[in-house]
């Protein structure tokens, strides 16, 4: 297995992972038969693994967190529903307007805190019976926190929103895509995160290594439509078993070695604090992700990635002078202490230097 950009330092996300040599062998070794029959027998195995895992009925395996997100929206609601998420979510930011333009939902989007939505404020969402108004049907979580620089959204809160959900007669929703993250990082079962949802996804294609897929997990009538609107949207695979094998092994081997990438954020993190001109709110670094401000050196994220990126480090550009970065399998402490000595050295070579529109005050 040969990596592109190998001598390169990659932070852009744990979505750059490659399979491991026992995944490899896994694929070569599955048994596969014609998933849309229901005949691969690796995919079934799976899906059983993950419902019990995330101890609900039954699960899905589907090719993307977009599509997953997608399916389980369409599974969840009819068209002109409305949807209440968190403001900054990943669904209403990065999924190119699907729920909108595919699902035909309106979308209602409510500030959080660190990604966290107060129940109280959703509850002053929900849409009163009316004839000019939608009817609100759904409520979506992020589970960790992707905007917020992977957050853990507390069973606590989740319980309080299912309580609103119940009252109101709508379902919660949980987009998981690193739900296995937040739960190593609280050192509890991801059952503590899981069952106050009604259903939910998570990615395989994460931080647990695999090269492919994700799965949505709920009852057995909600993956029986998901499943159809899984075929609608084109996502019927026939031998996906060469997708399911490595998933096996992400769901019996991968989790526990999360808490290694959040060690290594945690460093990260830390390091950077002590880095003149770069500015972090240490309270986010809570899984794998690392979000910082650089705005303090006179550059912007763009420019900065670009220096990095000459220096053998990639990461993502946010937002005027927000940088991300993902630890994941393949970064090391010590890709983590040289990035910290190329940030600390762009920071000297950058020191006096001002864009004056990074100074001028905002609006
Ligand atoms: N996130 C990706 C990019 O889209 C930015 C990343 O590198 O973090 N939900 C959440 C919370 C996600 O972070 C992502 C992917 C998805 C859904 C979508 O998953 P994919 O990329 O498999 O469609």
């Amino acid at each position: 297995m040969k990596r592109e950009r190998r001598n390169l330092i990659d932070l852009r996300s744990d979505t750059v992972t490659l399979p491991t040599e026992e995944m490899l062998e896994a694929i070569r070794n599955a048994e596969l038969g014609d998933d849309v029959y229901r005949e691969d027998p690796t995919v079934n195995r799976l899906e059983e693994l993950a419902a019990k895992k995330m101890g609900k009925e039954a699960a899905l395996l589907v090719t993307s967190g977009t599509q997953a997100n997608l399916v389980s929206v369409m599974s969840n609601t009819k068209r002109g529903d409305c949807v209440i998420l968190e403001a900054e979510c990943h669904m209403y930011h990065y999924e190119v307007g699907g729920l909108s333009a595919i699902a035909g939902v309106l979308p209602w989007p409510v500030k959080g805190e660190m990604g966290i939505l107060n129940p109280e404020d959703v509850e002053k969402a929900i849409k009163p019976k009316n004839i000019h108004l939608p009817e609100t049907t759904l409520i979506c979580i992020e589970n960790t926190h992707n905007r917020y620089g992977g957050t853990i959204v507390p069973p606590e809160n989740i319980k309080a929103l299912s309580k609103v959900a119940e009252e109101h007669g709508l379902r919660l929703y949980m987009d998981g895509a690193r739900i296995f993250n937040a739960a190593v990082a609280l050192k509890v079962d991801v059952r503590e995160f899981t069952r106050h949802v009604d259903n939910l996804m998570f990615c395989l294609s994460k931080g647990l290594s695999c090269p492919v897929g994700s799965l949505v997990v709920g009852d057995e009538e909600f993956i029986e439509r998901a499943r159809k609107i899984r075929k609608m949207l084109g996502g019927g695979m026939r031998q996906a078993g060469v997708i399911a094998a490595p998933g096996i092994i992400a769901l019996e081997k991968m989790i526990n070695r999360l808490e290694e990438d959040h060690k290594n954020a945690r460093l990260l993190a830390e390091g950077l604090s002590k880095i003149e001109g770069i500015s972090i709110n240490l309270k986010t670094v809570q899984t794998n992700i690392v979000l910082f401000d650089v705005g303090g050196l006179g550059v912007t994220s763009g420019e900065f990635v670009s220096m990095l990126r000459e220096r053998g480090v990639l990461a993502l550009p946010r937002e005027e002078t927000k940088v991300r970065m993902v630890t994941h399998r393949g970064i090391e402490r010590e890709h983590i202490e040289q990035t910290l000595r190329v940030i600390e050295d762009i920071s000297r070579k950058v020191k006096g230097r001002r864009n004056p529109n990074l100074l001028s005050p905002s609006p």
